[in-house]
């Protein structure tokens, strides 16, 4: 029986790892749970789960059903993220509030099935740092990482030449770019291929997510920014490929889904039946492959010159993008100030370094009150 911690249980990725986790009950368990705020979502999975410990960060009650200790504050939640029954720990948390979940569950020396890219765009360092100074195995749980990590054979190390990390895009693809600036968030939340949570949704309208994907991969593969190439992919068919020495290519195809990446982090090296359709290729009949348009995703372009940047750029980009992103979803500002944010944000002179989570934080906490500043301002 492989026993898994949830951090994250009630968010989009934590509800499918407990179907994935459900339909192979004779295989896995849950044996803790952990969310941020409480609600009726976390007493109905502690209910259906009985895991054996269940964590609020937020200091609220919630009744626990017979079996389940519950715990809430920051040091509960801590306590989920290194439970020491745990053998594999799924980090499900979105944004900055995930590297220090990842930490903690990597300095417990648990192997960290890993969803929240922000760890690795903003602490990328660390977490590799404490990673190998554990022996915890960092899992990629992110479709295009899996995608990437499955063509090089469940083996982070191996080589190769170059990545092709596939975008599907985002909802606003194909709308005019002088209509942008008036796209609702109504319009931005409807992806064509992927059912997520709203800020991803956003972010790959405006393909800040994929820029994060590509420090991502930079982190999980040590892969050089030059060694990585972005295509827009309309289908999501291709979840990604990797090219070696040789010439080859090797792809993994697949309905969208990402109960499969969830899954295989949990069972690799072996493939459990996934409830999913084949793909109908006669059907298909094509897939496409494009060159991003600099000019209709500029957030995509400023996330690659902090890849170059590296230092705390990175961590400076998400805090504005996630502050940016909750005001349009809010209607403070439109769709294409996202961007303006971000580069204003990214222009500031934020003092600090990405040698530690505390200094990290500062910078993060520091960004975050120039970005609200200028969208207060406007
Ligand atoms: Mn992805």
């Amino acid at each position: 029986m492989k026993k898994i911690a949830i951090i994250g249980s009630t968010g989009s990725i934590g509800r499918q790892a407990i179907s994935v986790i459900q339909r192979n009950a004779d295989r896995m368990e849950v044996v803790a749970i952990a969310a941020n705020g409480g609600g009726e979502r976390f007493a109905r999975q502690a209910e259906a789960l009985r895991p054996a410990y269940a964590a609020l960060r937020q200091p609220v009650q919630v009744e626990a059903p017979q079996g389940t200790r519950f715990c809430s504050g920051e040091e509960a939640f801590a306590e989920a993220c290194a439970y020491p029954e745990a053998d594999l720990v799924l980090i499900a948390v979105s944004g900055f509030a995930g590297l220090k979940a990842t930490m903690t569950a990597l300095e417990a020396g648990k192997d960290v099935a890993l969803a929240n890219k922000e760890s690795l765009v903003v602490g990328g360092a660390l977490i590799r740092e404490l990673a190998e100074k554990t022996g915890a195995k960092l899992l990629p749980v992110d479709s295009e990482h899996s995608a990437i990590w499955q063509c090089l054979h469940f083996d982070r190390g191996a080589p190769f030449k170059k990545i092709l990390l596939t975008a599907s895009g985002g909802a606003l693809r194909d709308v005019p770019k002088e209509e942008l600036e008036f796209v609702t968030a109504e319009q931005a939340l409807a992806h064509p291929n992927w059912k997520m949570g709203a800020k991803i949704t956003i972010d790959c309208a405006t393909m800040l997510n994929k820029g994060f994907e590509v420090m991502e991969a930079m982190q999980l593969y040590d892969a050089r920014p030059e060694q990585i190439e972005v295509l827009v992919h309309r289908e999501s068919i291709v979840h990604s490929m990797v090219e070696f020495c040789d010439g080859a290519v090797l792809a993994q195809m697949g309905v969208p889904s990402m109960e499969l990446p969830i899954q295989l982090a949990f069972t690799y090296p072996e493939r459990l039946d996934c409830a999913l359709p084949s793909i109908d290729f006669i059907k298909l009949k094509s897939l496409h492959f494009e060159q991003v348009d600099k000019e209709r995703y500029p957030c995509f372009e400023l996330a690659l010159q902090c890849a170059q940047r590296g230092g705390t750029y990175p961590c400076i980009l998400n805090a504005a993008g996630e502050i940016a992103v909750t005001a349009f979803l809010n209607g403070q500002i439109k769709y294409t100030q996202i961007a303006e944010i971000i580069e204003d944000t990214l222009g500031a002179n934020i003092d600090g370094d990405a040698c530690s989570y505390e200094a990290l934080a500062r910078v993060d906490g520091a960004a975050r009150k120039i970005a609200q500043a200028q969208i207060d301002g406007r």
